[in-house]
């Protein structure tokens, strides 16, 4: 395969969420942009995941510090946040999670291998039940795994009818902004009803994240929701929704656990 179809199959891939994740996608980007980087590669990269500021600011990364030490920081970043998630967890917790977070997965293994006593909560996350890929990647790791629908949320969170009560959640996400965080859409539910139940709310998120920009919901094609609707039925289908800040206890990320707040001022720095 050559470098343009090489390309063009990557765009198509982080398109049709065949690579998936905000990190994962990043990465991908960056080496799709390695292999062509003009003006056009840059624009059909951005305009593949409209909701990804961590793409756009990974290839502005690539065009000042080149391929290697910019990939470099994707490894590293992690290091650091499985660390401060390591010293969020209490033994014999129970953790909430939704749809698949490389940075909230690789760090709950982290945790299990440091011997940590856990075990997770998750929703399937229609349309896409991205949430069977962290059940199965949790799983793997020896992890215990309860997952719900998503219409459960609430019994997830509270029910008597789970033996144990979640004590954290854990978010990945799209977008950092001063406003919240974007992430699955899902999150802005579990957001209010983390506070209701009184849950603490930790975003798990590499600081590349952050972005000072609009940033676009991603409104994805209704065939992923129903196929074969009937004529006349419009069907929605937002990939994403705002977490507002007042809800998260903390973004943990390679800065550090900072307060939303701290964490804006640290990345705008950066
Ligand atoms: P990491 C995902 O989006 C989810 O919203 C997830 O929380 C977020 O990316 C961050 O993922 P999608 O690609 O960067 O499934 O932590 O639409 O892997």
């Amino acid at each position: 395969m050559n470098n343009k179809k090489r390309f063009s199959k990557i765009v198509q891939d982080i398109k049709d969420i065949k690579i998936q994740g905000a990190r994962n996608i990043a990465k991908a980007a960056l080496y799709a942009y390695s292999l062509s980087p003009t003006k056009e590669s840059m624009s059909s990269l951005v305009h593949a995941r409209p909701t990804e500021p961590m793409l756009v600011n990974t290839l502005h990364k690539f065009e000042k510090f080149g391929y290697k030490k910019t990939l470099e920081h994707f490894q590293s970043a992690q290091d650091k946040i499985n660390k401060f998630v390591l010293r969020t967890i209490r033994n014999n917790s129970v953790i909430f999670t939704h749809c698949h977070s490389s940075a909230v997965v690789n760090s709950l293994v982290y945790a299990k291998k440091h011997r940590k006593r856990f075990e997770v909560y998750n929703t399937e996350t229609r349309p896409l039940f991205q949430g069977r890929k962290t059940a199965s990647e949790l799983k793997k790791a020896g992890i215990k795994i309860t997952t719900f629908i998503d219409s459960a949320i609430d019994i997830a969170l509270e029910s008597k009818q789970n033996s144990r009560k979640v004590s954290m959640i854990l978010l990945g996400a799209d977008a950092v902004l001063k406003s919240g965080v974007i992430n699955k859409v899902g999150s802005g539910m579990i957001a209010e009803l983390a506070s209701l139940h009184k849950i603490p709310l930790y975003i798990v998120a590499d600081s590349w994240k952050y972005s000072s920009h609009y940033v676009p919901i991603e409104e994805r094609d209704f065939r992923e929701v129903w196929s074969r609707v009937p004529k006349n039925i419009k069907i929605r289908n937002p990939a994403f929704e705002k977490i507002q800040a007042r809800y998260i206890k903390a973004v943990i990320s390679e800065l550090g656990i900072l307060s939303h707040s701290e964490f804006i001022k640290k990345a705008k720095k950066n």
